[in-house]
């Protein structure tokens, strides 16, 4: 498979095909439980199936945790919460977190081309974003673990013991790191439970973990589906539970979780709003809103998925984006010059196609670039939505794809009230020449984080989180430490 450049073929520069070659990973056709240092069968000895979303190939066969390997999880993880990890001093966990983070540097190429198979990805974000940053969790809370007495939460703040993780399918080896390099600088024990279609990484940090010589059971990790992750959560013998996902599992997950004691947070959905003035630097803007809803294929919590165009140049700025857009690239995910990838599943797809038909049906204009998608695999042209309004369905859901919603507003109020119209509360982004305006707007958006003439940027020493129907609780910085301690 090639990737197709979006612009109409024969009138332009095309590139010759780059692709990354799949050799640097070994893909077994069979992967087992981690638990307790080791891969182990599944007590029911089910497996499933996981895809390569960019041509259907099934890449393994993954195993199926239930009940019965989800209670051996959590022992395994109590066990060592007890007698061996959970009785390290922060020194020596720092030790293997680092050990963790140069692996993850030494085998960049490895899980970049195993997640871009696994997610359909483009290679570029898997190797440029997703397993640097990776590394760089891990990197910055080893540095925290021997200096926890030191960052306010008192002179000897206790982990909470063990740790159910639930993460989704869009950045599978990001959000592995997001929960485990915390939960573990702290002291915590873990059992992770990865997405069903994006179960690979995860499995090969497994066999890096292992290899780094945590004491077992520091560390498991059991793939299945959200019944294993139900199972997890509601599982007694877990003390703190840390989610990803959607808005609607978040609430199912917090209404188990009521009442038993255990520790929570939730990272859920979100609709942000990405606002641009009429004083901003519109070429860097134009980038800005490209990676704001682009990148990941949208398949971003935060994406910038409402663009807000100060009206006096709403035309300007859509005719500059839509001119962008025809440069994309989309197909093959391990060839290098590909900027749009697959859609992760089935399912996703018939969700954004279910939703920009509802935006069509309720008398939005829609466009996307001349685009050629491949014959096989899951694909969704980039997509611009003019003409929004605030009742749209598509300006009011998630819709979790390449799917941009464009409104426009007169007065900084205006822009402010358009923007925090939402359930939700994740990011948002702000376009300006005027420092002043920048804080003005900061302080007025209901947002876990506001950009500032930038997007989609992430440092693990920056909080990220969100409120209302985004959930709550920080990952990331001194702020996400203290999710995972007893201070
Ligand atoms: P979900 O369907 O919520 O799935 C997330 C994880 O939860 C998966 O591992 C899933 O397993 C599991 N799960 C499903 N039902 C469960 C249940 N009843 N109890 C416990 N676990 C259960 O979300 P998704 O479709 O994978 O991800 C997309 C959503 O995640 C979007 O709404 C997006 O905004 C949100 N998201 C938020 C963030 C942050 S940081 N706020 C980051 C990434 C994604 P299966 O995979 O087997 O279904």
């Amino acid at each position: 498979m090639t990737s197709v450049s979006t612009t109409t073929p024969g009138t332009d520069w095309e590139y010759a095909p780059s692709p990354e070659s799949r050799e640097i990973v070994t893909i077994q056709r069979e992967y087992n439980l981690f638990i307790g240092g080791e891969f182990v069968p599944p007590a029911s000895g089910e497996h499933f199936t996981t895809l390569n979303p960019a041509t259907e190939e099934p890449l393994a066969s993954v195993a199926q945790a239930g009940p019965a390997d989800v209670d051996r999880a959590v022992a395994s993880a109590r066990k060592a919460s007890e007698a061996s990890w959970g009785r390290l001093p922060g020194r020596e966990r720092a030790k293997y977190l680092y050990r963790i983070a140069r692996a993850i540097q030494e085998r960049a190429r490895e899980f970049a081309v195993l997640e871009s198979l696994d997610n359909g990805k483009p290679i570029k974000e898997s190797r440029d974003v997703d397993v640097p940053l990776a590394a760089a969790h891990f990197f910055y809370h080893a540095g925290w673990a021997d200096k926890l007495g030191y960052a306010g939460f008192g002179p000897d703040p206790r982990p909470l013991g063990v740790a159910g993780q639930v993460i989704p399918w869009n950045f599978p080896l990001l959000m592995a790191a997001w929960k485990l390099a915390p939960a573990l600088a702290t002291g915590n024990t873990c059992v992770l439970k990865p997405a069903e279609t994006t179960p690979l990484t995860a499995l090969l940090l497994a066999g890096v973990i292992a290899e780094a010589g945590l004491p077992p059971g520091a560390v498991n990790i059991i793939t299945g589906d959200g019944s294993t992750g139900a199972g997890l959560v509601g599982h007694p013998g877990v003390d703190k539970v840390a989610f990803t996902g959607s808005t609607e599992v978040g609430k199912e997950i917090q209404a188990a979780v009521a009442g038993t004691g255990k520790r929570l947070t939730l990272e859920l959905g979100g609709k942000a709003a990405n606002v641009v003035f009429d004083d901003a630097p519109i070429d860097q803007a134009v980038e800005g809103i490209v990676n704001g809803i682009f990148f990941n294929q949208g398949h971003v919590c935060c994406a910038g998925s409402r663009l807000l165009l100060q009206e006096s140049v709403a035309d300007a700025v859509l005719d500059r984006l839509k001119r962008r857009l025809a440069t994309l690239r989309l197909g093959d995910p391990l060839d290098k010059n590909t900027d749009i990838g697959a859609i992760n599943s089935r399912p996703q797809l018939d969700k954004i196609e279910g939703l920009v038909a509802a935006g069509e049906a309720e008398g939005a204009q829609r466009w996307s670039p001349p685009c050629q998608l491949p014959a096989r695999g899951y694909w969704f042209p980039p997509t611009v939505f003019s003409g929004v309004s605030q009742s749209h369905k598509i300006a009011r859901e998630e819709i979790f794809g390449p799917v941009l919603s464009v409104l426009t507003f007169r007065t900084p109020e205006e822009a402010v009230a358009k923007a925090n119209n939402t359930p939700y509360g994740l990011s948002a982004g702000v376009w300006t020449e005027k420092g002043s305006r920048i804080l003005w707007m900061a302080q007025r958006l209901r947002a876990g984080v506001v950009w500032a003439n930038t997007y989609n940027r992430f440092d693990p020493a920056s909080p990220f989180g969100g409120y209302t129907e985004s959930g709550f609780g920080r990952e990331g910085g001194r702020a996400g430490l203290a999710a995972y301690l007893d201070a």
